[in-house]
């Protein structure tokens, strides 16, 4: 396996890398995942954001293959009629057999060739395919999750695809699938279909995930755990062993990191023939104000929400305020939201004790399970929209009451009192409105009525830490329990553009094996902490040995105990919440120059790299 430091990766993108960047155009590459026109998680993302990089190197030469089971994929997805092409015939053979198979192009960025079959084609066989896949692979016969049995349906439509997909084409095929999720079809394809070559890319390990929830010193036990009683335990044996046979059997095994790949190592036995990092899309500004004209710009709808959401109670000098954020998938620990709060409550203290004029409104953004929004937060927001629309009527009569009395100057003019152009009305309909939005409710931590309020582990963390949003509270919190998307009532904005109106995203994962989070922060310009436990974290410190001075913190998490991590959290919080507007917009500049670095048009040479290794 590569290592890669400071001293070594860039030299060897430069000295190897190149001379492959570009594919042998005779291969046929056929990239499957659970998540292609099926968003659930980081693969989506990956798979999606290479798209452009990969046809550039591919071209017609690459297929994407996924489950046919998101109901919505009609919007997304244009048929293709095609059927004379080696793809083209293979899906027509399984139409022939009267299986439900869609051919077409994904309407993305790319507009790759995309078949999705249906699992449901294979429930009939389904007791019969795990048997074969017991006898054949020693898989425990099991139904480990709600998923599991519907993969290994799709997988057995994979197979069969590959089966007919091999004898029509006359050129190597190349096989890469991603997660668990593909390894039933990895393993056969890899055992009976000769011409076909197989990449498999894990970007988690099934088992790391839960160990690393229920053993605080999981990093240090890792390598001495007997994996398959651990699996067994945990109720996973099934998908432990699929993830660690297709990890030991494709003829290239990659993760998208170092930490990973010791995990893997440790937990499945085998070290990943490559490290094939996760990239995103840069869009480069080449006049850098533009940076900070987009940041002001989204900044002013997060404001917008802001003081909805807490001027009622207790307004504070929003040009002394900073906007913090973290997201991600609810894992609690996992991501780092129990140091995040444990850090807060004493980033308060600190500003606090320290008199530091500045106010922290910290947000949290995750998926938890919620009845709605909550009404209280949608009717302060109505209620600044009528205190807005007063304000703007007043404005306009005393706009026109102005002209009027500027048209019609003497020469003795004097500049008149504007009191006297509001009229008795609109006095009355301004004091009214002001009446109705002031309240004395300290203002709602959460935005959403949660399924479950009691057991939420956030809500009961800033409960723990008693972060109440009071009036003297310079930290103030704001729990989103819901991705941000523009449909949504409260910021009107994309995430990316939630992101960019941000002035610091925190990410201190405790297992992350690599984290779009931050990167998304500095490919939007906006400064991030992140662990050195997470894989993008880790290989930031190695590519850059300045990676503060570019606004990228890495917060060590590593051999440390939880006192120290979130003392050094709250260090590194009140360090920024000092800094000045200055500052903050030299380090916008360097961090989209930074995330360059992590460009899919450099990064997808990796995946180049492991296709070589898989042709041997
Ligand atoms: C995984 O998604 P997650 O948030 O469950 O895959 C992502 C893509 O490789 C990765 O960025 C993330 O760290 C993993 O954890």
């Amino acid at each position: 396996m590569l290592r890669f430091d400071k001293h070594t990766l860039i030299p060897y993108i430069e000295t190897n890398f190149k001379r492959m960047a570009q594919a042998p155009n005779n291969q046929l590459l056929i990239e499957a995942s659970w998540e292609i026109c099926n968003q659930l998680g980081g693969i989506y993302t990956v798979i999606r954001s290479k798209l452009p990089a990969t046809i550039e190197k591919f071209g017609s030469n690459y297929c994407l293959l996924g489950p046919l089971v998101n109901d919505g994929v009609d919007a997304e997805f244009e048929a293709i009629a095609e059927r004379d092409s080696p793809i083209g015939q293979a899906v027509a053979e399984l139409e022939n057999k009267g299986y439900e198979v869609r051919y077409g192009t994904w309407l993305v960025s790319g507009r790759p060739k995309t078949v999705l079959l249906n699992p449901e084609n294979a429930f009939s066989r389904l007791g019969s395919i795990k048997k074969q896949l017991n006898d054949q692979f020693g898989i425990p016969v099991g139904s480990d999750d709600s998923l599991y049995d519907v993969c290994l349906q799709w997988c057995d439509m994979v197979f069969q695809f590959f089966q007919v997909l091999e004898k029509k084409e006359k050129n190597p095929i190349l096989f890469h699938g991603h997660e668990w999720m593909v390894c039933p079809a990895l393993l056969q394809v890899g055992t009976e279909l000769q011409k076909v070559k197989t990449i498999f890319t894990t970007h988690a390990t099934r088992l790391g995930r839960v160990l690393a929830i229920t053993h605080k010193n999981f990093y240090d036990i890792m390598h001495e755990i007997e994996d398959e009683a651990m699996a067994k335990r945990y109720g996973i044996p099934s998908i432990h062993q699929l993830e660690k046979k297709g990890a030991q059997k494709a003829d290239c095994f990659t993760t998208v990191s170092e930490i990973t790949a010791q995990e893997c190592e440790a937990l499945l036995g085998q070290k990943p023939h490559h490290i094939t990092p996760n990239g995103i899309n840069i869009q480069r500004f080449q006049n850098l104000h533009r940076v900070q004209i987009r940041h002001e710009k989204y900044k002013k709808n997060i404001e917008n929400f802001v003081i909805g959401h807490f001027f009622n109670s207790s307004p504070f000098d929003l040009d002394k305020t900073l906007f913090f954020f973290t997201s991600g998938r609810y894992e609690y620990e996992n991501k780092g939201y129990d140091i995040t709060i444990k850090a807060l409550k004493k980033l308060n203290e600190r500003l606090i004790q320290e008199r530091v004029d500045v106010t922290i409104v910290m947000f949290f953004i995750t998926n938890a399970r919620v009845k709605s929004f909550n009404p209280v937060v949608l009717e302060a927001k109505a209620m600044l929209e009528e205190l807005k629309n007063t304000c703007k009527s007043v404005e306009q009569e005393i706009a026109s009451n102005l002209l009027k009395s500027a048209a019609s100057a003497k020469d003795n003019y004097q500049l008149p009192d504007l009191n006297q152009f509001v009229s008795d009305y609109w006095r009355l309909r301004y004091r009214r409105a002001i009446q109705s939005w002031k309240t004395d409710q300290w203002p709602l931590i959460v935005t959403h009525l949660l399924e479950n309020d009691q057991e939420d582990p956030i809500l009961n963390g800033l409960r723990e830490q008693q972060l109440f949003n009071s009036p003297l509270d310079k930290v103030k919190v704001v729990f989103h329990p819901e991705f941000i998307a523009p449909t949504n009532p409260l910021f009107g904005l994309e995430y990316s553009q939630f992101v960019r109106g941000c002035h610091l995203g925190i990410f201190p994962s405790y297992y992350e094996p690599w984290g779009y989070t931050p990167l998304e922060c500095i490919a939007r310009g906006v400064p991030t902490i992140t662990s050195d436990l997470s894989g993008f974290g880790s290989y930031t410190q190695n590519i850059n040995d300045d990676s503060e001075e570019t606004g990228v913190f890495v917060l060590q998490r590593k051999n440390k105990s939880e006192d120290e991590v979130v003392n050094d959290l709250t260090r590194m919080m009140l360090q920024f919440s000092k800094t000045n507007y200055n500052y903050r917009a030299i380090k916008r500049n360097k961090l989209e120059e930074f995330s360059q670095t992590f460009d899919w048009h450099q990064l997808v040479d990796q995946y180049l790299r492991a296709y070589t290794i898989a042709m041997g």
